[in-house]
């Protein structure tokens, strides 16, 4: 068997797995990265393609310029079941070219230094000492087995986890991914038969009916072409998401061409928190596989950056201090809850509260502004629902004798208060770990319930 020996090995070349590439390629560390798929095909994966512009200013990535990038996005239209409120959200993003954008990161990586193999699959962990070691790959190029030996593996292989989840289940970092902590998302890009009114704003069109927990999206990617699709919530014995796909197409998307299909295809996008860690003893693990999506919009591209800037650290801090350990990466949990965990887990919340809305209840809330776009717009950057407008609004509700869920959004505000506060004290050495994370899922199954 064909052996090799590196200071990292990275395995998946999606936005995360390219973005720690491509951070990495700026050090001296030898590193080698891994994608199963054939070069052309890396960053190919179902999505909408959109990102805000600030995930890249705030992480020095450079922006998608070219054929990366699509169109210049706005600001988002989010539209009530009924369609009569839309709330406009503005904020520049981009609309990029996943695989051209990714493809750029990977190619600068290597010209800086980093080794990539494509075709090539980790089949699994090499572990001693408790501690992972590298990984047996598989390269369909050559047909060869390797061994490769690594300080640091990082696992970066989106929602199939097919890493991590071949680790012992000692290892904190096999969290798996409850069915209804999922939505199955579907999209297509066509074009449109005709030019697309106010094409720098993105749609968004909240229905319970047409995709229930989650929406259906228009993502326009120039004046004459246009990523449609929905997310549904998984494990809730949903009919297939093609059926709310073709019954609902018309009226979502009236103006495309279905004869002028460019991609299409469906996956899964976390809804959750991240995992409780996203390092232990010789690994890391970032991206769809570390559940860093947004809860709310299933936005994951951004915040997939964020954690491969947050282990990019961690995994030079470990280099200084020669400590590969849990506790030698533990400063990437720190960054990454910093910057996007912790919103994360007061947005799990209240997405749990949200995918329970009926229609009527969310034409309502939006109509009524019981949470206005502000609020929405504020708990989507900080994971904090301000609550002063709708406490006014909630008599109202009650004199109305509406209280039905949208009652409760005092509770799910005070919940999400609660949660936020328990990841500021994310404890400081990873033996604290397990006690920490009872706490959390303690909130999680109270809030459950306080939502029954
Ligand atoms: P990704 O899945 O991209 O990459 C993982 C890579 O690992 C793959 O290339 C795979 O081949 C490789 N791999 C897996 N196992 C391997 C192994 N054992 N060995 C070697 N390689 C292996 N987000 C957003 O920001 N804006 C949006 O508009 C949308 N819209 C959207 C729509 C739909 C339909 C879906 C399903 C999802 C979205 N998302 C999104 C989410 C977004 O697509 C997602 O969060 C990121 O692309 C995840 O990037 P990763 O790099 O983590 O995984
Ligand atoms: C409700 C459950 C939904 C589950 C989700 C399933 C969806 C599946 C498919 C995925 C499609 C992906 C679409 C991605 C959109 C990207 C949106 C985006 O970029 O949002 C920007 C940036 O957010 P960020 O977190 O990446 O960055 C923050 C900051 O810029 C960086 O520091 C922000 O825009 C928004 O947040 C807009 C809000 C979108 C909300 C979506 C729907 C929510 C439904 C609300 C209903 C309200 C009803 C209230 C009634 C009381």
């Amino acid at each position: 068997m064909k052996k090799g020996d590196y200071d990292v090995l990275i395995i998946g070349l999606g936005i995360a797995g390219a973005s720690l590439a491509w951070k990495l390629s700026q050090t001296n560390l030898k590193v080698l990265a891994i994608d199963s798929k054939p070069w052309n095909r890396f960053g190919d994966k179902p999505c909408g393609d959109a990102i805000s512009k600030e995930h890249f200013d705030n992480l020095g990535m450079p922006y998608p310029q070219g054929k990366e990038l699509e169109e210049k996005v706005e600001g988002i239209k989010l539209y009530s079941p009924d369609m009569k409120t839309v709330w406009t959200v503005k904020g520049e993003g981009f609309e990029i070219d996943s695989p051209n954008y990714v493809q750029r990161l990977v190619r600068e990586a290597k010209d800086r230094g980093v080794e990539v193999l494509d075709l090539t699959t980790a089949m699994k962990p090499i572990l001693s000492n408790n501690k992972v070691e590298g990984a047996v790959l598989f390269n369909r190029r050559t047909n060869e087995m390797m061994e490769i030996k690594a300080k640091i593996t990082v696992d970066a292989t989106g929602y199939s986890m097919s890493f991590r989840s071949k680790l012992p289940f000692e290892f904190p970092v096999t969290e798996s991914l409850d069915d209804r902590d999922a939505d199955v998302a579907y999209r297509e890009v066509l074009y449109t038969k005709d030019d697309i009114e106010d094409y720098p704003y993105l749609k968004i069109f909240i229905t319970q009916k047409a995709s229930p927990g989650g929406y259906w999206w228009y993502f326009p990617k120039g004046p004459n072409k246009v990523n449609v699709g929905l997310g549904i919530q998984g494990g809730m014995g949903y009919p297939s998401i093609h059926e709310f796909y073709t019954k609902y197409l018309n009226y979502y998307a009236p103006d495309v061409d279905k004869e002028r299909i460019i991609v299409k295809g469906g996956a899964l996008v976390p809804t959750r928190r991240p995992l409780a860690t996203i390092v232990w003893d010789g690994i890391a693990v970032i991206g769809d596989s570390a559940f860093t999506v947004n809860p709310v919009h299933g936005g994951g591209k951004g915040s997939a950056m964020i954690s491969a800037y947050c282990v990019g650290k961690a995994i030079l801090n470990a280099f200084e201090n020669n400590d590969f350990s849990a506790k030698g990466l533990w400063s990437a949990n720190e960054c990454y809850i910093e910057r996007y965990g912790a919103k994360q887990a007061s947005l799990d919340l209240f997405r749990r509260f949200l995918q329970r809305l009926s229609d009527d209840e969310i034409n309502y809330g939006m109509n009524r502004r019981v949470i206005r776009e502000e609020d929405l717009l504020e708990a989507s950057s900080s994971g904090d629902l301000q609550l002063s407008t709708a406490e006014k609004a909630m008599r109202v509700i009650m004199a109305l004798g509406k209280p039905s869920l949208l009652f409760k959004l005092k509770t799910v505000a005070e919940y999400m208060k609660k949660i936020k506060e328990v990841y500021r004290h994310f404890p400081s050495d990873p033996k604290d770990l397990m006690r920490w994370k009872s706490n959390v899922d303690a909130i999680i199954l109270d809030f459950n319930n306080a939502l029954e």
